[in-house]
């Protein structure tokens, strides 16, 4: 399988530079009273009886589970990635002059779910590419998905499939360079792509979950911006026009930093507005990536890319 170069945003991104000087002119204000859950499964629990609950409704900004992944096996999954040319060296000097760029390696069905018999056929190849890509490290995709379980109060964890039980992929790096930045979003295939031809679009919530491998600085500069703000039609034309920060103020809408090192999971409700400011260090920021479909009465809980 070759690494994706072709990435693009499922709605135009807004003006790069509108955003940068809404977010000098309004920082985001870190809201202390919306702290996340964590910093390890049982006292997530401890805190949060049903913590998958608590992010659909928004009562908490994500679930911070520290140190999830072995930071060696990070660093070795890294170094095999590279080997198995699946992303370029982040030595090699020809990144140098791409910047914001990403790469995934793994099947997006943000990318790719315009042709769902093709969508299927490359998750197969993922779902190949992954039962030997970690041999001899632990199984990243397992962590995630044994970390979703324990979280999900006895409901069942499975990778997304349609009826015909043909799966989507099980989850995806992603490689980010340069001054990558991800502006005010949210996520949602039943809202925002409007894939309503997938079976996960039967589900309630998305969430996503996120394993940092890799930090952009060796002390983890970069931090997603999780905001207190569920996206409701309201918000659309201020994503649009990259006045989000604005809009925040204006209604005192706070915020939750999360930084991560490698290691570092966290799960979150992709339709708070959320973003990732640009990437200031050298090293590429590495991550593991899902998106996960959860209603409260329904007792699987699917997984995706
Ligand atoms: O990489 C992250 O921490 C968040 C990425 C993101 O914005 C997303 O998955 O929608």
């Amino acid at each position: 399988m070759n690494p994706d170069p072709t990435w693009k945003a499922v709605e135009p991104e807004p003006d790069r530079a509108a955003v940068m000087t809404d977010r000098r002119a309004q920082p985001p204000r870190t809201d202390p009273t919306w702290q996340p859950a964590g910093p390890d499964v049982p006292s997530a629990l401890a805190q949060q009886p049903d913590p998958l609950q608590a992010l659909a409704a928004a009562d908490i900004p994500a679930i911070i589970l520290r140190g999830a992944y072995p930071p060696a096996d990070a660093a070795g999954l890294i170094r095999r990635l590279v080997s198995h040319a699946l992303m370029p060296d982040p030595a090699a000097p020809a990144l140098a002059g791409e910047p914001r760029k990403r790469i995934d390696i793994g099947t997006s069905l943000g990318n790719r779910g315009g042709d769902q018999e093709a969508f299927l056929q490359h998750a197969a190849g993922t779902h190949a590419l992954f039962s030997t890509l970690f041999d001899g490290f632990q199984n990243p995709v397992d962590t995630m998905y044994q970390s979703l379980s324990a979280l999900a109060g006895g409901k069942q964890v499975l990778t997304a499939r349609e009826p015909d039980g043909r799966r989507y992929g099980p989850a995806i790096f992603r490689i980010h360079y340069g001054d990558h930045a991800y502006a005010p979003h949210f996520d949602s295939v039943r809202i925002r792509e409007q894939r309503l031809n997938y079976a996960v679009s039967r589900f309630d919530h998305q969430f996503a979950g996120i394993l940092c491998l890799q930090n952009d600085a060796p002390e983890g500069s970069s931090q997603t911006i999780v905001h207190r703000c569920l996206w409701t039609p309201e918000v659309r034309p201020r994503l649009a026009a990259g006045s989000f920060h604005s809009y925040a103020a204006e209604r005192n809408l706070g915020c939750c930093p999360v930084g991560l090192n490698p290691g570092d999971l966290y799960f979150f409700n992709t339709r708070c507005i959320h973003e990732v400011p640009a990437l200031q260090g050298n090293s590429p920021r590495i991550v593991l990536a899902v998106f996960i479909g959860y209603s409260p009465n329904d007792p699987e809980i699917f997984v995706w890319s």
